[in-house]
This record gives C-alpha cells, sequence and structure tokens, in this order.
C-alpha cells in the first residue's frame, strides 16, 4: 500500500482530538510556553492559503517547545463580533450570530484538516455573551478608574473622590480633561450632574462631545486607523468630521509607558517605529498669547520656542473654539465657508495635502508675549484640532509650512538667524545663532529654546511640554454586531451595571440598520427587549471591534471562569504571550490596545505582566500567482503564451483552478463560461500555455487557492511543508501551485524509507557513519532553523538529508526513528504515521527532540579522486589524520597506479589534504 494521505491525516486528527493530545495543563511543573495566534474574524470566504501560514509557523513552534520539554499553551478562537456579519444582516434579516456561527464551522472544519496542535478546550469567541461579560467587566474598571501621573499608574476612583472630599483637587497630577481647581468645599456642595462631569474629566473611559470620522455610508464612527486614503478601509466609503458624543478611552494617559515598554519587547523595529511614530513623542513648549480687545487667551504648543521673535501671524484650526469669537463682522462670511469646506476633509487628507495653501483671516489679533505687537490671527486647515492645542504661533522664516501660507496670504516673514538666507524656503535646521530676537539675540537655537522656555514660565506665559501625537481612543460605535456598554442613564448621567447583571446581552431587534432618526440599531429595542433595562434609557453604541480583542490571550489562560475574567493563579502561571504571531497590519491597532488593557489590569492589580506579548512575528502575506490567457482582439480565439507576438491579444484572467503547470485545462474553460464555449485556440506544442501574474489572493482575480483543495489532493502535511518551503516567513511571496509537487515527491520518497506495500522496511542494522552524519547534520540544522523560525531552510535540509538517505538505501532504525521525531513538527500526521510503522503505540508528539552528536559531523576520511596529468582515474579514501607522505606512499603502492602509470615513471605526486592526489607521469 502507498501512503494514502487522506486515510492517514483523518486518522491521526481523530487520534489527536480523542486523546486531547495538546491539552495545556494549568499549573504543570513542566517549565510553560505560550504560543499565539492572532485569531481570525470568520468571514464568509472561508480561509484561503495566504490565512494559515502565520498559523503554520506558530504550531511548528509549539509543536517543537512540546517535544523540548514544554507545557505550551497553544490557543484558538474567534474574534466574532464584526461589520460583514452585521451587513448581510441588514440585507438579509438573517441575524448576525447565525451567520457568525456558521462562519466559525466552516472556519473550523477548515483548520480542522490542516493539523493544528490547538487545545480546542479553550475556545474562546468574542461574540459569546460568557466572554464578553468580561470585556463589559474591564470596561467597567476603566469607568471606575483615574491615572495618577506622579503613581504612574491607574488607581481607583473612590481614592480620588475621597481625596477631593478632603482636599478638593489640590495636590492631584492627573491625566485628566480640562479642569479648573476646585476646593474640599466646592466638591462637597457641587450637585450630583457636576460631580459627574468633573469625574468624567478622569476616568479611564469617558463620555464626551468629540470630533470624530463619521462614515454616513456605513452609519458609524470610525478610528483613525480603520480609515485608508481618506475612506473607510471598509467598503472606500468618504468619512467626515462630525462632532458627536462619544466614549473614549483614555490611552494617552499610557503614551509614555506604551513607548517605554518598547524597549522590552522582542519585536521588529519596523512594528516599533510605527508604533513610536503613532506616538508621536515631542518636547516643546506652551504658551499663552493674549487675544486684543479680550480676556481670552490662545494657547500654543511649540517645539521652537526659540523662534518666537519670529512669529508674524497665528493660525487656528478651523474647528478651534476661539474661532467664532475672533471672526470680525467684515470677515465672518468667509470664516464660516472656510469653516464649512474644513469639515468636508479628513484628517489625513488635511495632512497630506501640502501643495493647496489655504486659509481665511478672522479680522482678530493677539498680542506677542514679549513685544507686545499686534498679530493677525488666521485659520488654516493645516494646523489640526486634535493636535497639541489646535492652534500655532507661525513661524513663517522656521517652518515651511508657515512659510507657505505667508508667501501666498503676502504676510510679512521677518528671518531671526544669523546669516541665513530664507528668500526661497524657511530655515528649518536646528544648528544657528538667533538674531532680532531681544533677549535670545546671540544665542545658539538650542540655548535659545532653553532660555525662552525659561523667560516664558518667568512671565508665567506657559511652560515646557511634552506632548503626544496619540488621541483618545474613540470607543462607541453605531452598530449592532458588538458588545453593548454596560451603561444606563439616569437624568443623562451614566451610570455602570452592577457586575451581578453582566453580561448585559444584545437585545433583539426588528433591523440591524440605524433608526429613521440616525440613532444606532440598538435604539430599535423597547424597554422590554432588554434583558436588564435601568434608568430612563440603555447606551445604544456599541463597543469597537478591538474591544475584544484587547483582552482574548488572557482569558484562553482560563476560559470557562465563571466568576473572574482570568484567576490572578491562572495568570501567573502563564504570564506574557512568548510568541506571538499575526499580520503587521495590526501595528497601530490591535498591537497598541491590547499593550494599554495589558498595562491597565497590570496597574490594577489583575495580573502581574504589562507587556503581553514578549516576542512579536509578523508574516507576510501571500500573494495569488493569477493566470492570464490571451485573446486575439476582436475574436473568440485565445493564442497561447508563446505565441502571443504573433497576434494582437488582450490579456484575460482566468481560474487558478483550471490552470496546472501553466497548461489551459481547455475543456473546463470553455464550460466556465458561455460566452468560451466555442472559443477557438492557437497553441504551442499541442496544449495551451498561460502567463501569469503575482498580485493579491482574490476572488476578483480567480487566484484565490483553498486549503481544503490542497489538503484534498496533496495532503495537509504537503500543505503545510509547502507554505513554509515559500520563503522566509516574514516575507511576502508569491503562491505557486507548480512547486507543491517537489514537496509531495518527497513525503513519497521519505515514506518509501520506511514502508513498501504496507510492509515495514525498518531493520535493526548499525548505523554506518555516513548515515549518522546525515541524521546529525539535520538535527543540528533544523534545531538551529526551528529556533530561528528559518523553516523554509528546515524543509530544504530534509529533502537533502531524504536524498542521501535514499542512496545509501538507509532502512534502520537508529536513524529512522529520530528522524520521524524530527520531522514531526512539520508534517505531523506522516510522522505519527511513521512513528507506527517503527513500532510505537504512542504519539510521536510528545518524543523528546532529537539532540545532535557533534562527533558524528566531524569528518574522519576524505575521499580523494586520483588525477594522472589531469584526468581523473580512480577515487580513493583515506583517514585525514593520515600525513601526505603516507598517502603519497600509498598510492604509488597502489597497483592502479601501476595500470594508469603505464610503465612510465611517475615524476610527482602532488597531495591537496582534504581535496585531490594529482599524479604526475
Ligand atoms: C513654532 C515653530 C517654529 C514650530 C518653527 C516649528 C518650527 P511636532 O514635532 O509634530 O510636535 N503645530 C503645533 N500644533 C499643531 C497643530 N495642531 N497642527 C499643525 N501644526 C501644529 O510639531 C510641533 C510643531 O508643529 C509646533 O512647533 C507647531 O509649529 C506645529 F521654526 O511652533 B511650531
Amino acid at each position: 500500500m502507498n501512503y494514502d494521505h487522506r486515510i492517514v491525516e483523518e486518522k491521526w486528527q481523530r487520534y489527536w482530538a480523542e486523546n486531547k493530545t495538546f491539552k495545556a495543563e494549568d499549573g504543570s511543573d513542566k517549565p510553560k510556553y505560550y504560543v499565539l495566534d492572532m485569531f481570525p474574524y470568520p468571514s464568509g470566504a472561508g480561509l484561503h492559503v495566504g490565512h494559515p501560514l502565520g498559523y503554520i509557523a506558530s504550531d511548528i513552534y509549539a509543536r517543537f517547545m512540546r517535544h523540548k520539554g514544554h507545557n505550551v499553551l497553544h490557543p484558538m478562537g474567534y474574534d466574532s463580533f464584526g461589520l460583514p456579519a452585521e451587513q448581510y444582516a441588514i440585507q438579509t434579516g438573517q441575524h448576525p450570530a447565525i451567520t457568525t456561527e456558521e462562519n466559525i464551522a466552516r472556519y473550523r472544519g477548515q483548520l480542522d484538516r490542516i493539523g493544528f496542535s490547538f487545545d480546542w478546550d479553550r475556545e474562546v469567541r468574542t461574540s459569546d455573551p460568557e466572554y464578553y461579560k468580561w470585556t463589559q467587566w474591564i470596561f467597567k474598571q476603566l469607568f471606575n478608574s483615574w491615572y495618577d501621573n506622579d503613581a504612574d499608574k491607574a488607581r481607583d476612583l473612590s481614592e480620588l473622590i475621597a481625596h477631593f472630599e478632603a482636599h478638593g483637587n489640590a495636590g492631584i497630577n492627573a491625566a485628566c480633561g480640562e479642569i479648573n481647581d476646585f476646593t474640599a468645599e466646592e466638591w462637597n456642595s457641587s450637585s450630583e450632574e457636576e460631580q459627574h462631569r468633573i469625574l468624567s474629566e478622569y476616568r479611564l473611559t469617558f463620555l464626551s462631545e468629540t470630533w470624530v470620522n463619521w462614515c454616513a455610508e456605513l452609519g458609524t464612527v470610525l478610528a483613525n486607523d480603520e480609515i485608508k486614503d481618506g475612506v473607510s478601509e471598509r467598503g472606500g466609503y468618504p468619512v467626515t468630521q462630525k462632532r458627536m458624543w462619544q466614549w473614549s478611552m483614555r490611552i494617552t494617559a499610557y503614551a509614555q509607558r506604551l513607548l517605554d515598554g518598547l524597549d522590552t519587547v522582542d519585536f521588529s523595529e519596523a512594528l516599533k517605529d510605527q508604533q513610536r511614530n503613532w506616538i508621536g513623542r515631542s518636547q516643546g513648549a506652551q504658551v499663552f498669547f493674549d487675544v486684543a480687545d479680550s480676556d481670552d487667551q490662545i494657547e500654543v504648543f511649540t517645539t521652537r520656542p526659540d523662534t518666537i521673535f519670529g512669529v508674524s501671524f497665528m493660525v487656528l484650526a478651523p474647528e478651534h473654539e476661539l474661532v467664532a469669537k475672533l471672526t470680525t463682522d467684515d470677515q465672518r462670511a468667509e470664516i464660516e465657508a472656510y469653516v464649512d469646506a474644513t469639515s468636508r476633509k479628513t484628517e489625513r487628507d488635511r495632512q497630506a495635502d501640502v501643495k493647496n495653501i489655504t486659509g481665511a483671516f478672522t479680522g482678530g489679533y493677539a498680542i506677542h508675549p514679549f513685544t507686545g505687537d499686534k498679530i493677525p490671527v488666521w485659520i488654516g486647515d493645516y494646523v489640526l484640532a486634535g493636535y497639541g492645542t489646535g492652534a500655532v504661533m507661525a513661524v513663517p522664516c522656521g517652518d515651511q509650512r508657515d512659510y507657505d501660507f505667508a508667501k501666498h496670504f503676502d504676510i510679512p516673514i521677518p528671518n531671526i538667524f544669523e546669516g541665513k538666507d530664507i528668500s526661497e524656503s524657511a530655515f528649518v535646521e536646528k544648528e544657528g545663532v538667533i538674531a532680532n530676537s531681544g533677549v535670545l539675540s546671540g544665542l545658539s537655537i538650542p540655548e535659545a529654546i532653553e532660555k525662552a522656555a525659561e523667560e516664558i514660565e518667568k512671565m508665567s506665559r506657559g511652560r515646557s511640554k511634552i506632548n503626544y501625537r496619540l488621541r483618545d481612543a474613540i470607543f462607541s460605535r453605531q452598530r449592532y454586531w458588538g458588545e453593548p456598554f454596560p451603561i444606563y442613564y439616569k437624568d443623562d448621567i451614566p451610570q455602570v451595571l452592577a457586575d451581578d447583571a453582566l453580561p448585559l446581552t444584545l437585545p433583539p431587534v426588528d433591523q440591524y440598520k440605524p433608526t429613521a432618526t440616525g440613532e444606532p440599531p440598538l435604539a430599535r429595542a423597547n424597554k422590554e427587549d432588554w434583558a436588564q433595562f435601568h434608568g430612563d434609557r440603555m447606551e445604544t453604541n456599541t463597543m469597537p471591534g478591538w474591544a475584544g480583542s484587547s483582552w482574548y490571550f488572557l482569558r484562553y489562560m482560563d476560559p470557562k471562569n465563571a466568576s473572574e475574567f482570568v484567576s490572578k493563579e491562572k495568570a501567573d502561571y502563564w504570564g506574557q504571550v512568548d510568541l506571538y504571531v499575526g499580520g503587521s497590519e495590526h501595528a497601530t491597532g490591535h498591537l497598541l490596545y491590547s499593550r494599554f488593557w495589558t498595562k491597565f489590569l497590570y496597574d490594577r492589580g489583575y495580573i502581574s505582566f504589562d507587556e503581553p506579548f514578549k516576542k512579536l512575528v509578523n508574516q507576510g502575506m501571500i500573494l495569488g500567482t493569477s493566470a492570464l490567457v490571451y485573446r486575439k482582439n476582436g475574436t473568440n480565439t485565445f493564442v497561447s503564451k508563446g505565441r502571443i507576438g504573433e497576434h494582437e491579444t488582450t490579456a484575460l484572467h482566468v481560474d487558478v483552478n483550471m490552470v496546472e503547470n501553466d497548461v489551459l485545462d481547455i475543456n473546463r474553460f470553455k464550460a466556465w463560461r458561455p460566452e468560451f464555449a466555442d472559443a477557438e485556440f492557437i497553441l504551442e506544442d499541442g496544449q495551451y500555455l498561460c502567463g501569469s501574474e503575482v498580485e493579491k489572493m482574490s476572488k476578483r482575480w480567480y487566484n484565490v487557492v483553498n486549503p481544503d483543495d490542497i489538503c484534498e489532493r496533496y495532503g495537509a502535511d504537503v500543505l503545510r511543508m509547502y507554505e513554509m518551503f515559500l520563503g522566509p516567513i516574514e516575507q511576502a511571496k508569491p503562491w505557486n501551485t507548480n512547486g507543491i509537487s517537489g514537496v509531495s515527491n518527497f513525503v513519497k520518497k521519505l515514506w518509501r524509507l520506511y514502508s513498501d506495500a504496507g510492509n515495514s522496511l525498518v531493520t535493526e542494522d548499525e548505523s554506518t557513519k555516513k548515515e549518522l552524519k546525515a541524521l546529525h547534520a539535520t538535527i543540528k540544522k533544523v534545531n538551529h532553523d526551528i529556533e530561528q523560525l528559518s523553516f523554509n531552510t528546515s524543509i530544504s535540509n530534509f529533502m537533502i538529508c531524504v536524498n542521501e538517505l535514499n542512496d545509501l538505501k538507509c532502512h534502520k532504525r537508529g536513524i529512522l526513528e529520530p528522524l520521524a521525531i524530527l520531522l514531526s513538527p512539520f508534517a505531523p500526521h506522516l510522522a505519527e504515521e511513521l512513528w507506527s510503522v517503527l513500532g510505537n503505540e504512542s504519539s510521536v508528539s510528545k518524543e523528546p527532540f532529537p539532540v545532535h552528536n557533534e562527533s558524528f559531523l566531524v569528518e574522519a576520511e576524505h575521499e580523494y579522486p586520483v588525477m594522472f596529468n589531469g584526468k581523473m582515474r580512480f577515487k580513493q579514501e583515506f583517514s585525514l589524520s593520515l600525513p601526505p607522505n603516507e598517502i603519497e606512499a600509498a598510492i604509488r603502492a597502489d597497483e592502479r597506479t601501476t595500470k594508469y602509470a603505464a610503465d612510465k615513471p611517475i615524476k610527482k605526486v602532488i597531495v591537496v589534504p582534504k581535496k585531490i592526489i594529482n599524479v604526475v607521469v
């Protein structure tokens, strides 16, 4: 019997499931190791061969670590709230829970076929009420916490309230919004509403009216990372700016810790840089400018206080709260039109569009804090409302955008840099000497930065400040298929539900779209529809997609715990994720939010580590290889690739599944579309050859390859090895089904070392040095490669080893047994089967991983080619310890030498150690 992957793979998958072979033991004595994949959103399309790439890599590592004696936690679950199921619900009326359930079943079937070693008893689903109960609970903890900047950690809100009752807010240094000083008396005599308003400025999740990215088409607010090139990432719909009451997460409180933490984790530098840029720390100063004829002040943030004497105008973001006040009647129409035009642009458009200089003069003036000069105040969309203070002191000689703005609107550009030419552009470097600047004149730029900040502070006009580009994260979505907030309102004050009221489950609704008045779908639910209804009304927003994924790695440690999100004991045992594998597209979304929640839960004492992921690997994308046919223009005739030079043709995509080794299956092609039924073909060598192109794997290009098809035809082990063989895990690479037969042949060849037509070939003979060398070189390489996550090189090494053993006709247990174990992380079904052919009854998955013996690798002998006047005549093996003169003597004495010398005298024998022997006659 030949190797039948269908029977073998199904058999072992059943065995693993029945025996719970990959069950992780809580609190085992073995060292723990936690290998995690980014869990998938179960979409209707199912998995294509690109999706499992990372899962295969992490599975190899998880299996390897089990062989190395670790207690491995390797779980899988589903990020199962999300837009597609909801959009389907809007179209069809089918509850998204049903769609989600169906999609999960499909995913599970596909995952099972690939032979992953997941501990399925720990599966989590973010849309399961028993799971989101705890997402709601964590939200509650955030609601009831504030960030103490002095202690540099989150603390319970009750401690803050106690402080307010005794001392007002004096002595509190918190991460908070705008708040005036108040005394204990003022606090104690404030209304509940007023106290709520104040606490809202401190809570780590809070309700506020903010500018949001509003996507009318999707009927929801989007986070910055859900927008690409000014349109929604999903669907590509326009996004505008709108002011709305929203829940936000005070992630900004953690900005510095999120930066510092990067130094303690093993992520790629590219990913760390993405997070650093997103957080965007900048050191500068806050400066207040008085508004002329008013008590108002304009606060600016500048990284260059040294340039303050170069200020010739100010620019406010069009959304700035002082715009309306500053605007004079003469300017009002122009300003209003400009504000309106800006509201239609996203922040990204505004940042990207540097060529189009736009703005408007308010008619108002500010007063320069040093000179007392009147400075015109403009608005311009290059100043962003959400960054710094939403206002800049414009220094056209030192900042290029200010320079362009001044040139465009004909505003003076005073030069404050000694000897620098600013006739063409601003001087933006930080080396030079300041001039025309009062007390700052004559100082170098760095000296002037310090001096200016000092002077500003002395005049009580501001102080040094660190600013972050990171914004508080908007947490409300106007969707149905997400976690309900555990919030109700009493007199418009938000209140949290008691713990025993959780989970607050999603109420049934008649339709899944927003109401006619634009309220979120949950507003369709009547009072009776809610499992819990309190106060005057329930919160009808739901949480964003990233809520459930910000902590799921903790739930896997203790998935069935009904009284805690994770027990401290289990969280302590499993600790950080040791290896996390997933896509780099989550750099500034999920990977930042989950770090934030982990730090928060650490601060509040629920877990003992404050970075969730010790090491992160981003797998590269698998690209599709599309197949192309060439239609002769204006005809229904298709020209084979090698002959398109002879005709005018247009390329068309064809389904890659009807092409094998570039050859088109003409009958399937004809049956594919009615218009091709009577197509004609210009062939080469009797075949139609297709062209190819590498592009994203997508239905649109008919280049999607389903892993099920590969498993069916070649087997899961071949799929696993082939995906790894494609190239380094972190690189993007094209899928090409043509190459798969090489891996498939390797499996057959390997099988024939062990078994022939159902009979074991395994012998008990002693292994030779050559066999041991082939094996131990592979053991050494594979151990090293797995540690480096370099799986493609492991596969090629297996191929070399099997070729060598095949040449040596090796069927020896001493070699084949370790080889089966070595192979098991990569081709687990095959390895189990080989293991049983070897006569074992247990699973190979827990055998200790082979360790190489260096002494088998040092070569003791060398087989020398022996040349006679440049012609190779025979080969002879010599010990490497034999000195050259003894080798020479042996060669001279060899009877073959006498033969090839053909009676001529031997002039010379040259021995090149470890290489060659030359006999000169
Ligand atoms: C005066 C100045 C002079 C500036 C100079 C720069 C150069 P980073 O490093 O990104 O933090 N700025 C401040 N708030 C802004 C906003 N909301 N929108 C657009 N620009 C804003 O940059 C800080 C600098 O960007 C600030 O320093 C301010 O311009 C501008 F020679 O102030 B500067």
